[in-house]
């Protein structure tokens, strides 16, 4: 039976219902400052701390609650008679219920001008304290850290019988286990801002990276196996991921993904969301094992994902198709005559649900649209983490350098600006032939750029797409002239590359000698 609660929240949402709710199940409730003072202007009864303590918040708000009667009241073991003993020698009567949230951090040190005395003040003291001490007591305290939990510890607190006006184990435990992940996160985001301040004494030189990086994740699920079937694999996500990423996925059909289908998942949905900014409204993307095997834009779905599936059909046996507009009938009706593995959109109309729901193997993903940027890229190595900040750089029309003598045409401006937006997904060595908003063949992953270009080539001819005419896109420089020969030889009349080699008078002499048009775009896009 819960008959005294301890509530201080900054982040006051919610809480003067929940408080009112309380009273009116008889809990005693005791407050801090800003929140008793909210709690008694609207008419909820309430003990201020300080009176209970009999001692004032002092030092600006920095002791407030941490007395021996505020947590000698939550430590005690109620099974232990000696600590119900100690509590009533000294008059301590016992809280049942903690409902803290912290001064806000985090929302502090992520405002640009943040001193930081500023972070300093904002490090709280005592309610982390007391939500340690209500979760390590959780067989006896009941300790909420997220307003989310308010509705659901009402509703059992207000069931009848026995269990009227307390609340079970299990809610118990998990609350206390959410309360060690929250001050756990809290303490990572300190040592995060403090380790990444410089050693001058005014700590202006912010570096980039703190010098002890803590990330956290949550669990969304276990997989079946991993890459392979003998590992074991789990899929975490940011404890708030970012607007539009993958992990915001919604499954609406389809068997339980695989470890590959969402990092498959993950470079299709990046790749088609740069699909933007076109003369063609809808963009498809088909990935297999990482790398695009189609890219196009088109009028609507299904002309985007014909036209993308073009570019390599047998490789797209399988594979995982990603879309920027909704997925409807026509496009369903198309898609449902191909192997797929995954499709992901921001959303499926009821026609396309309804096609789709004849190949319940198929996995369905609808994810909102966003440009929500993830904070850090990791990669992990023997013994560490490789951190990088995403490639996020998107090179516009005003970066571009023509080097060539040749001019290029509007039209090949627009192909070499899709071919350079695909190659930036492509594993490197990246090649990508590109004409009218398709890929027409891709060379991907290779040791050497020349090797990549050959197979990019082939790949054409062998979907039996023409390159004459077409745009290439190389997501490094050239370092020599062979590889711009090759695309050249197979037709192409326009390149795109970063520029940038030592050898770069050699490949603009060769482009001029070829007569092709040559564009720097002065940025490199490795993907590994
Ligand atoms: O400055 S503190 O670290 N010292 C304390 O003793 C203390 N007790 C509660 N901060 C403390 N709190 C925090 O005050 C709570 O975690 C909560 O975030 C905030 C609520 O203050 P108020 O009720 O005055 O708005």
């Amino acid at each position: 039976m819960i008959k005294q609660a301890l509530i201080s929240v900054s982040d006051k949402t919610g809480v003067l219902d929940f408080a009112r709710a309380l009273s009116a199940l008889g809990v005693n409730i005791l407050s801090t400052g800003g929140t008793a003072k909210l709690l008694q202007d609207n008419g909820v009864p309430v003990t201020e701390v300080a009176d209970y303590t009999g001692f004032p918040e002092m030092l600006d708000g920095r002791v407030k609650t941490l007395h021996p009667k505020v947590h000698g009241g939550i430590l005690a073991r109620r099974d232990f008679p000696e600590h119900v003993a100690k509590l009533e020698e000294h008059g301590i009567p016992q809280i049942d219920m903690v409902v803290v949230n912290l001064y806000p951090f985090q929302a502090t040190v992520a405002k640009e001008q943040c001193s930081l005395e500023d972070a300093i003040e904002n490090i709280d003291i005592g309610g982390p304290t007391m939500l340690r001490s209500a979760a390590k007591n959780h067989r006896d305290v009941v300790v909420i850290v997220d307003p989310a939990d308010y509705g659901p510890v009402l509703a059992e607190m207000k069931g009848t019988g026995e269990a009227a006006g307390s609340v079970g184990y299990e809610t118990k435990f998990r609350l206390a286990k959410k309360v060690f992940a929250h001050t756990a996160q809290y303490d990572a985001a300190i040592t995060n801002y403090l380790t990444s301040l410089g050693p001058d004494k005014d700590h202006t030189n912010r570096a980039a990276y703190p010098q002890t990086l803590n990330l956290h994740f949550e669990k969304v699920q276990d997989m079946r196996y991993g890459e392979n079937p003998h590992q074991t694999a789990a899929f975490y996500r940011d404890l708030v991921p970012a607007a539009g990423s993958l992990a915001n996925y919604r499954q609406l059909q389809g068997k339980e993904l695989s470890y590959n289908n969402i990092a498959d998942a993950d470079a299709a949905w990046e790749c088609v969301k740069s699909m933007k900014g076109f003369d063609m409204p809808a963009g498809c993307v088909i990935i297999k094992h990482a790398n695009p095997c189609g890219v196009a834009i088109g009028a609507d779905a299904l002309d985007a994902y014909q036209r993308a599936l073009k570019t390599d059909p047998t490789s797209a046996f399988g594979g995982i198709i990603a879309f920027n507009v909704p997925v409807d009938g026509p496009a369903a009706e198309a898609i449902a005559k191909l192997f797929v593995e995954v499709v992901i959109a921001p959303a499926f109309t009821a026609e396309a649900l309804q096609i789709m729901s004849a190949k319940q193997n198929v996995r369905l993903l609808e994810i909102a649209l966003g440009d929500g940027q993830n904070v850090y890229d990791v990669k992990r190595v023997g013994g560490g983490l490789l951190v990088q900040s995403p490639d996020a750089k998107n090179v516009g029309l005003g970066d571009l350098r023509v080097v060539s003598k040749k001019q290029p045409t509007p039209q090949q401006m627009q192909d070499l600006m899709f071919a350079w937006r695909v190659a930036k997904y492509v594993k490197s060595n990246a090649i990508v032939f590109c004409a009218g908003g398709m890929t027409l063949g891709v060379g991907a992953g290779q040791m050497s750029r020349i090797d990549s270009a050959r197979i990019a080539s082939i790949k054409a001819q062998n979907a039996g797409l023409s390159l004459v005419g077409s745009a290439v896109a190389s997501d490094a420089f050239f370092p020599f002239r062979d590889g711009l020969d090759v695309v050249v030889d197979a037709g192409a009349t326009c390149v795109i590359h970063p520029g940038g080699s030592m050898r770069d008078q050699e490949v603009i002499d060769a482009a001029d000698e070829r007569g092709v048009v040559m564009l720097y775009t002065g940025t490199r896009h490795f993907r590994h």
